[in-house]
């Protein structure tokens, strides 16, 4: 693993917010095992081991019931590891997968009966080479009848140079942690309005309220920074807002945050029992498992 590498918390607290029965993580990762699924060679990062069944303890002991488990980076397009845990999940765990355009029916059949459902560009240039916009609208058109939908992860500053591609997009798209805001604007500052209006202005556009640890500039254990945002998002979106741990939290380097004081800070964006509901179950249950 690289030298400042900040592996997972060894003992997270136990949250004192229980989770409604069935909720979701709808944001994880897998890495590795390595001796089993070696790392991408043109990964930019290179994590400790943090495989299945670690997820699933961790899924126990915070008190959820189901993991989305998104494709990490420094995997590439070698889904093995991620679909590896999905067939070991006991249909509790669907997952994200990173395609080329050049995929095959075959594998995409394939990762779909593992729970595969969806795929994920991302543009954050710390993680990835970008791959050019008409690839990955081709991409796009591969996954589409399939009913896949597609996860973006991007910097709130490169939002406005994605608008085309979006709209070009047949499918829903599920953004990562709000867009990556600067919390240390207003939560009505033109910044985090431009993320609004692409909610607004788009049915299809759904919103991860997750990673307070990475946007946060007060820190923890309350990142009380971000929860005006995430709450705002929560509220007027409330149909099209998803929750995850992002364990085991690639790339912290300031802090390897408590996943238990992550749990208790959804009560803080979600304040009422209705849309803690819709956050952690339904929402996810709608785009995950139906
Ligand atoms: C996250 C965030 C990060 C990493 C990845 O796939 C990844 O490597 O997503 C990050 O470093 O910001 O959502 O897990």
């Amino acid at each position: 693993m690289d030298p400042d590498w900040l592996p997972f918390h060894p003992n997270p607290s136990k949250p004192s917010f229980v989770p409604p029965p069935g909720a979701v993580d709808a944001h994880c990762h897998v890495f590795g095992p390595a001796a089993e699924f070696p790392f991408a060679p043109q990964r930019k990062y290179t994590p400790c081991d943090a495989g299945r069944n670690q997820l699933f303890a961790l899924r126990d002991f915070l008190g959820f019931d189901r993991n989305v488990i998104v494709q990490a980076t420094c995997h590439g397009n070698d889904n093995r590891a991620m679909v590896d845990a999905l067939r070991h999940s006991d249909n509790r765990a669907r997952g994200v997968a990173s395609v080329a355009p050049d995929v095959s029916d075959d594998e995409l059949r394939d990762m779909h009966a593992a729970g595969v459902r969806g795929t994920r560009f991302n543009f954050v240039r710390r993680l990835v080479d970008v791959t050019p916009h008409d690839v990955l609208e081709s991409i796009a058109a591969r996954i589409a009848p399939l009913g896949w939908h597609v996860v973006v992860y991007f910097e709130a500053a490169d939002l406005p140079g994605l608008l085309g591609l979006f709209d070009a997009l047949p499918t829903d798209i599920v953004v990562d942690h709000m867009g990556r805001p600067d919390v240390g604007e207003p939560v009505d500052g033109p910044g985090f309005e431009r993320f609004v209006r692409l909610m607004q202005d788009n049915p299809r556009v759904w919103s991860k309220v997750s990673c307070p640890e990475r946007l946060s500039k007060t820190g923890p254990p309350g990142y009380d920074d971000v929860v005006p945002f995430a709450r705002r998002i929560v509220e007027t979106f409330p149909e099209r807002v998803l929750w995850g741990t992002d364990g085991p939290h690639p790339n912290m380097k300031s802090h390897m945050p408590d996943d238990g004081k992550l749990v208790d800070y959804v009560p803080r964006i979600a304040t009422t029992p209705e849309l803690q509901r819709k956050l952690l179950v339904d929402n996810p249950m709608r785009l995950y498992w139906e």
